[in-house]
Order: C-alpha cells, then structure tokens, then sequence
C-alpha cells in the first residue's frame, strides 16, 4: 500500500509554478509504485480556511465560500489539463473533513494535550504562522517570508507541543524519515532551542472550523494549519486503515516545520501511527528572484505546457534540479533539454530503431543473438537501470533522469560505434539483428521506467514496438532482466526539435489575435491605490518620475512613470495614486521601475487618476 501526498494549496492566489512542480513529483511517484504494483493513492487538494483566504476574498468581494469555490476548481483544472492522476482532491471546507478535525481536537482536549491560556505575539498571516518578538526580522518582519506581522492579544487554547520535543527527536532517530536526509540537521537545531506549545485557536476572525461543541466555546476557531494537516488522513474517509500511514508527504522547504514537527506531534497525540518519510524540495525562483505576483514575475504552468508540451515540461522540472535543492527556471535550459535529451537521445532512438528494423526485416525485431554478442551493453543498462530506482525511491527524480538516459546512450553509441548498416553491407545479418534487438530492448526497458515521468510519449513508444508499459513488464524487463521480441511500426516524432519560441513573444502574439477581451482577461489585471512618499527627477531625462509608493501591509515599491512634462515632482508627494501592480519588473533609464502609474491623456494634457476619496493603500481596483 502506498499513500502519497502533496500539500494543499491555500487558495488566496491562483496555482503558478512551485505548486505545478511539488504535484508532478506526487504524480510521477504515485504512478511509479502503480507501475510496481502497489494499491496507490495520491491526494492533492486545497486549503481554504484561515485569515488570509477571509482577506482575499473581502478584497475580491466574494464571500469566502464563493471564492474558495472558484479558485479551488481553478486548481482541479489545471491538474486535469496538465494530466495529474490524483485519486483524492481534498478540500478543507469538505463536512466530512470539518467534523474529523472537530473529532481529533476533543481527542486531544480530552487527552490534556490542550488548555486555554491567553496568546500574545506576532502572527504572519501570509504564512499563518505565530512568532515570538526574538524570531522576527527588521523589526515586524516574518522571519519566513519577510513581510509585517500583526501583533496578537487574544484568548487561546494551546496545544502542549513542549511534551512532544523528545517524541519528535527520537522519531527522527529511529526511523529517518526526513528527505533529502541533509534537511534533518536544521530540524533537530529547531527543536533543541525548545519548543513552546502552540497556539491553536484564534478569535479575531470567522472563516474557520469551530471548536467541538463538547469544549461549548463559540467564540474560537481552529488555527488553519491544525484543520489543514489533518485532511492527510479524514480524505481517507473508510480507507484510513488500509492506507494511513501516508508513505511520503511531498512539501517545499517552507513548510517542512509544520509536517515534520507539528504534525507528528498531533498524530502522536490523537494516537494514529507516523508517515514514512516526508520530503521537502526546493524553491523555483524566475532569473534569481522568488515569483510573486507583486512583482510580476509568476510563470504560469498551462502557458508553458501549452508551448512546449505537458510532458517536456515535466521532464524539465524533475530533470532540472537535484531534490531539496532550488531551482531557476529558464525557457533557454527547458529548450536544451528538449533538443539535446528528449529529441535527440530518446525521440530519435525509436526512429533509428523503426527504420532499421523496416528497412531489414519489415518491422521484425528478435532477441536472438543479443546475449552472445552485447552482453557487456546490456548488463550496463541493466546496472543504470537498478540505481534509477534506487534514487526514485529516495526522491531523487533528478538522478532517476540521468541514470535512465545513460542507458539510452548506451543504445545510441553502440549504433554508431558498430554501424549496423555496414554489418549489413558486409554480410553480417546475425550481428546486424542482435544489435536493433538490444537497441529496442534496451529503449522498451527504458520506456518502462520513463513511464511515470513520460507516460503519453512512452506508451507511443509500446505502440510502436509493440509491447506493454505494464507491472508484468516491469518485473520481466527490469526485476528479472529478460529481453523481448518486438515488431515495430511507424510513429511521429516524440518531441521534435524546437527552435527557441519565446513564451513572450507568444503571448503577445496571442495578445494581438484578441481585440476584445473578456471579464477573466481583466481580472489578470491587478490595479491598486498607492500613496507616493518621494518622487525624484531622473538625471538626464526630461520625461521621467521616480516614485517611491507605499502598497498595502507597508511595501513600498519603485515605479517609474513619463509624466515629468506634467507635474512637479514634489508636489505629488503625498497623493494617492493609481498603479497597474502586476506588471512584469523592467529597466528604464538604468532603474528598476515596478509597476505602472495610470493617467489620462486628453489631446496635450495629461492628468493622473487618483481614488475619489482617501483610500487604504493597496486597495484593489475593479
Ligand atoms: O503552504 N517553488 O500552501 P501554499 C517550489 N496550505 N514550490 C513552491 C513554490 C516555489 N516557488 N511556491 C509554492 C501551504 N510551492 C499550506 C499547506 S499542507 C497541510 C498545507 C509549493 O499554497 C510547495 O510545495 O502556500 C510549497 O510547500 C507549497 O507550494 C505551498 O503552498
């Protein structure tokens, strides 16, 4: 039995990147113990309680349930597009999941694991995290993520995590659970300094599960990540006995804390056994800088599968970078690794081998002769093959990759190494034949392993050649090591080459192909009231303004705007502005301009749009 998940993503932004790459490593290693013939679930789904989601939906004007609905179907989409083969969205709103958490919070009431006392400190809502004064950055800052915390005084029932700390410690010890295994060192640091018992209700806001109705406390709600972490096992529903332990939660760095130190502190506490392992990968970052959507610089997962192909992007992502490890996406390095791996290594090996095997023996492919005369190729597949699955065990997906294709070569060198169309023209059919059968072999043995990354491509490749990506092959062709006949018929190219297509260029392409958009087209656009702190002239252009704005929460972001013709730069200190806050960062002048100030340009004049009324700033505009 393997149960595999990935978090739940809190629904406050739409899915971009980092949340693309955590389930297509859930999915690849769902579909790889499937392929091994383990019972397997995958669950992914959404997290939809909390402060942070209340505030986004205020700020959108939907009520939280409208707007969790829509953006956790968002979600569902692009997983259904990008073909994710999860077997349980969860969502936290679900009433099964609801009465589950109410259920293991009396448990842990009754158990004395919870007493009420009163809270003071700092909370990060963006990370819905609570931190003492010592732990925070410049000044207010979150530790985590960097942006300013609300300070706390409330009434609270606490969790005593304090009586978990050695539990925890001994747990890493026996059972060395954490991925990649360098990962446990911080954690076990983290725990030494102490663990204080943690706040795990919250009164100031709504939007949240209330206490059990045993503990006759209405004016509390759940804190999110208590609600959130238990969905890994209420999803389960009647399935809990067969499937819980997990076998792998799959998170980024940021929340390891949260799976690896609260979590098993509350399972010990409701008495339910601890997941297997927990792997924690790496953060994407777009040209050095971490995506958000204040700067801008979010890569959207559909756009690039719809350009370059579901599964090349997959390939890309578990290819690029070592597990744990972050990551810098790039179009350049996506396209290489097309070209170089997908195309030339892989695609262009199972067109050599149709066009060989047609062209001397109408499609037949035999193992005969393969043992006697390359026993030394394939016993080296077989021992790349066999460390492939050692690191995919280990989440090394990135290894996994590279051990697969250094069989492939295997198979690519020996064509050229032994030229079988100069066998051929020298009377040696037997040789010719034996190598195309280790060539297609060695591709049908490959194909079965690349199937979880690749699984479209590699079932063209068991339709070419005639054979199943199935379990019973899996044992025969990579457990057992035995060879196959094959017959081979035409296929179209499995990743044909690309020239570089710049993601832009495209969108912009598509940008000019619409006159008219529609209301979603609007909704992309984030425009937002700023206040201008400083404005400055720009050395050497008569055009330019350098504006400091202050958005929502205190950040204050550098726009640069054409309006210097028009206004005084120190009179517009002070005003409320109007900023298109989504735009992609650029370079004018030599500064980095962060944003767009919007005017009105009427014949030679040209005014700014300002709110009628004084307004928060980082108010959104719709
Ligand atoms: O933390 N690079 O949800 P979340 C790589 N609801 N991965 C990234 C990433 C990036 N730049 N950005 C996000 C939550 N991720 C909680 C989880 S679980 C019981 C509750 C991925 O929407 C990564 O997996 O903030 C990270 O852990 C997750 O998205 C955080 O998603």
């Amino acid at each position: 039995m393997r149960y595999i998940t990935t978090p739940i993503y809190y629904v406050n932004d739409v899915p971009h990147l980092g949340h693309a790459y955590t389930t297509i490593i859930g999915d690849t290693i769902a579909r790889f113990y499937r392929l091994q013939g383990h019972e397997t679930k995958f669950l992914t789904g959404t997290d939809e309680h909390g402060q942070k989601i209340e505030q986004a939906a205020k700020e959108r004007k939907f009520t939280p349930k409208e707007y969790t609905d829509k953006i956790s179907a968002e979600f569902k989409k692009l997983w259904d597009e990008l073909k994710i083969n999860y077997d349980i969205y969860a969502r936290t709103t679900d009433e099964k999941h609801i009465a589950f958490v109410q259920a293991m919070f009396l448990k842990m009431w009754q158990k004395g694991d919870i007493y009420k006392d009163q809270y003071e400190g700092h909370y990060c809502i963006s990370c819905e995290s609570f931190f003492t004064k010592s732990q925070l950055i410049n000044e207010n800052c979150c530790p985590d993520c960097g942006k300013i915390t609300t300070l706390l005084k409330e009434e609270s029932y606490f969790f005593r995590l304090s009586n978990y700390q050695d539990k925890i410690l001994k747990w890493y010890e026996e059972k060395d659970p954490i991925l990649p295994k360098n990962k446990k060192n911080e954690l076990i640091n983290f725990i030494q300094n102490g663990l204080k018992d943690l706040s795990i209700t919250r009164t100031s806001f709504d939007w949240g599960i209330k206490l059990p109705k045993e503990i006759n406390d209405d004016k509390h709600i759940i804190y999110v990540w208590l609600d959130a972490l238990f969905i890994y096992v209420s999803s389960l529903g009647s399935e809990k006995e067969k499937f819980w332990p997990a076998h792998i939660h799959l998170v980024g760095k940021d929340i390891l804390r949260f799976h690896a130190i609260y979590w098993p502190a509350f399972l010990m506490s409701v008495d339910l056994p601890l997941p297997k392992f927990i792997g924690a990968h790496g953060w994407w970052t777009k040209e050095g800088e971490k995506m958000s959507k204040s700067k801008g610089n979010v890569i959207k997962p559909k756009e690039i599968a719809d350009t370059y192909g579901i599964e090349a992007f997959r390939y890309f992502l578990l290819r690029e970078v070592p597990f744990g490890n972050d990551g810098d996406f790039s179009e350049n390095m996506l396209i290489n690794r097309i070209n170089a791996e997908l195309s030339n290594e892989f695609g262009n090996l199972l067109n050599r081998i149709i066009g060989m095997s047609n062209k001397y023996n109408d499609g037949k492919i035999s193992q005969n002769g393969i043992l006697n005369l390359y026993k030394n190729e394939l016993d080296e597949v077989m021992q790349y093959l066999k460390l492939a699955i050692d690191f995919l065990e280990n989440l090394q997906c990135n290894r996994y990759l590279e051990e697969i294709f250094k069989a492939l070569n295997v198979a690519n060198l020996a064509i050229s190494k032994y030229e079988p169309w100069n066998l051929i023209k020298e009377n040696k059919q037997e040789q010719a034949n034996a190598l195309i059968g280790l060539c297609a072999n060695i591709l049908a043995k490959a194909s079965i392993l690349l199937s979880p990354v690749l699984p479209d491509s590699c079932q063209k490749v068991a339709k070419a050649l005639d054979f199943e990506i199935s379990k019973s092959n899996y044992e025969k062709l990579i457990i057992n090591n035995e060879l196959l006949d094959f017959m081979a018929s035409p296929c179209e190219a499995l990743f044909p080459k690309i020239e570089k297509i710049n993601l832009e260029s495209k969108q912009e392409i598509k940008k000019e192909e619409k006159a008219k958009i529609k209301i979603d087209d609007f909704a992309k656009l984030e425009i937002k009231v700023a206040k201008v702190i400083d404005c400055q002239n720009i050395e050497g252009s008569e055009k330019l303004l350098k504006f400091q704005l202050e958005f929502d929460n205190k950040e204050i972001r550098q726009v640069l705007s054409g309006i210097a013709k028009f206004y005084k730069a120190k009179d517009l200190i002070g005003k409320q502005v109007c900023v298109l806050s989504n735009l992609k960062k650029a370079k004018i002048f030599g500064h980095e301009s962060d944003g767009m100030i919007l005017s009105a340009k009427s014949g030679d004049k040209l005014v700014l749009i300002s709110p009628e009324q004084i307004v928060e700033n980082g108010s959104l505009i719709s």
